[in-house]
Formats: C-alpha cells, sequence, structure tokens
C-alpha cells in the first residue's frame, strides 16, 4: 500500500480512537491500576488467568454447527449502517490494509483459556474509519456467515488488541476456528469475537447478539467474571 495512503488510513483511526478515548479508559481492563488486559504485555505481577478459567492446551470449537464455507473470490466485508461510506472490501482490498501482529489470550466463558496466542489481522478500528461513523454512533452488531451476531459498545470494539484475523499462530486461520476471517475480544469472552465476519453493522444504540438474547453478559468482562445477565 502507497504510504500516504496508509497515513490517511492511520490518521482516520487516531481520530476515531479519540472521540472515544474517555469512555475507552472506563472500562475495567483499561481503568484499573494495573490494566487486566490480555496477553503477555498484561499480565505482569497478575495472576495468569481470570477467575474460574484454566488454561486449554488445543482449541475447541464452539459454535451454532453451521460451518460457512466461503471461497476467497466470494468473500467480503461490509461496514454499514451509521457511517458516513457504507464499504464493501473483497479479500484483495482486505489484506491490503494496514496489518497488525499481536499476542494475546483467549477466554472462552465456558471455562478454558487458550494463552498468548500469535494473531495477524487488520484492526477493526482501521475498518471502522474507513466508513467513518457517524457523531452519533454508540455500538457494533458483528455479522457472521453463519447468521450469529454479537455487540460491542465503540469503546470495545476500537482497541487496539481487537482484531480481524486471518492468521493464528503463523497459519491461515482454520475454517473451524472462524476462517477466512474473525474477530477477537481479547479483553473480553471470546463469544463477542464472530467467526466467519461478514459485516460490521454501526450503530446507534445497543442491541443485543445472538448470546447476550439468551443470557449471556453484555458487557462480559473475564476479569470480572462477568459471564452471565
Ligand atoms: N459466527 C460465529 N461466531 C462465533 C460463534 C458462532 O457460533 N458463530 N460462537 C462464539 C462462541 S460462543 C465462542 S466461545 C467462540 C469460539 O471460538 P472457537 O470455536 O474458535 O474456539 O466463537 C464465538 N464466535
Ligand atoms: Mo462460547
Amino acid at each position: 500500500m502507497p504510504e500516504d495512503k496508509e497515513g490517511r488510513i492511520v490518521d482516520a483511526r487516531m481520530k476515531l480512537r479519540q472521540r472515544f478515548q474517555q469512555r475507552m479508559q472506563k472500562t475495567p481492563s483499561a481503568a484499573d491500576a494495573r490494566p487486566q488486559g490480555s496477553g503477555p504485555a498484561n499480565r505482569h505481577g497478575m495472576p495468569k488467568l481470570p477467575v474460574g478459567q484454566t488454561v486449554t492446551r488445543g482449541w475447541p470449537v464452539l459454535d451454532l454447527g453451521r460451518m460457512p464455507d466461503v471461497p476467497l473470490s466470494k468473500w467480503e466485508l461490509v461496514v454499514d449502517g451509521a457511517v458516513e461510506e457504507p464499504v464493501r472490501l473483497a479479500w484483495k482490498d482486505f489484506i491490503a490494509l494496514p496489518q497488525t501482529k499481536d499476542v494475546s489470550d483467549f477466554h472462552c466463558v465456558t471455562t478454558w483459556s487458550k494463552l498468548d496466542v500469535p494473531w495477524e489481522g487488520v484492526q477493526l478500528s482501521t475498518v471502522l474509519a474507513l466508513a467513518r461513523p457517524l457523531p452519533e454512533a454508540t455500538h457494533v452488531t458483528t455479522h457472521g456467515y453463519d447468521g450469529y451476531t454479537t455487540n460491542l459498545p465503540l469503546e470495545e470494539a476500537l482497541k487496539d488488541d481487537v482484531l480481524l484475523v486471518h492468521t493464528a499462530e503463523g497459519q491461515p486461520l482454520p475454517v473451524e476456528h472462524g476462517g477466512p476471517v474473525r474477530v477477537i475480544t481479547p479483553q473480553l469472552y471470546a463469544w463477542k469475537g464472530a467467526k466467519w465476519v461478514r459485516r460490521i453493522e454501526v450503530l446507534t444504540h445497543d442491541r443485543l447478539g445472538f448470546w447476550e438474547l439468551r443470557g449471556y453478559s453484555n458487557t462480559a468482562h473475564p476479569w470480572r467474571d462477568d459471564r452471565y445477565s
């Protein structure tokens, strides 16, 4: 990608994050004196695991049992709703966006945690910045190709470690884990990250997703044992 284009995208992301900075500071992980984010960077001096979690070496598969098989030639990602400019990205557009690598933890509400997962992908804040959320935008719903939905307030969605990942542990993300592209939300329980992501819908109000409608916590903070509502 040409440097000036990348520069413009990064600028747009910084501006968008600035709008939500105060609210981001108030979320548990960022506001605590010792940040309880996810991944090795935030684990210094902290217990390794949120209460009630145990480490898994494997990687269990949890979903609704409808595994969509989307070839890259048909894959697209839409960002729409309360935005100035709806965006539709084909695979080649997505992969040309600024890429990020991060190592973070994956906490499932069913009590297993997978630690230190190396991920590669695009920050959710980048694709949101491309679409320019309206001033009144407050939340997003992410939709999977399987019909799954989950919701996030923008102050969570814009965190640096919230990624649209296409690579895990150096390999293309396996389809059973949401490939070609899924969302990860390392500071929240894993159901907040849609596998097989197809659409990021920007909203001016909160709207509960699949599990949030069925009794899972809307806020979903692992470090507060915040599992069910
Ligand atoms: N599209 C989609 N995304 C989803 C789900 C789903 O059923 N469909 N399940 C969620 C739940 S409940 C969990 S715990 C994680 C599991 O991810 P994994 O199967 O890669 O471990 O994905 C989340 N994202
Ligand atoms: Mo889950």
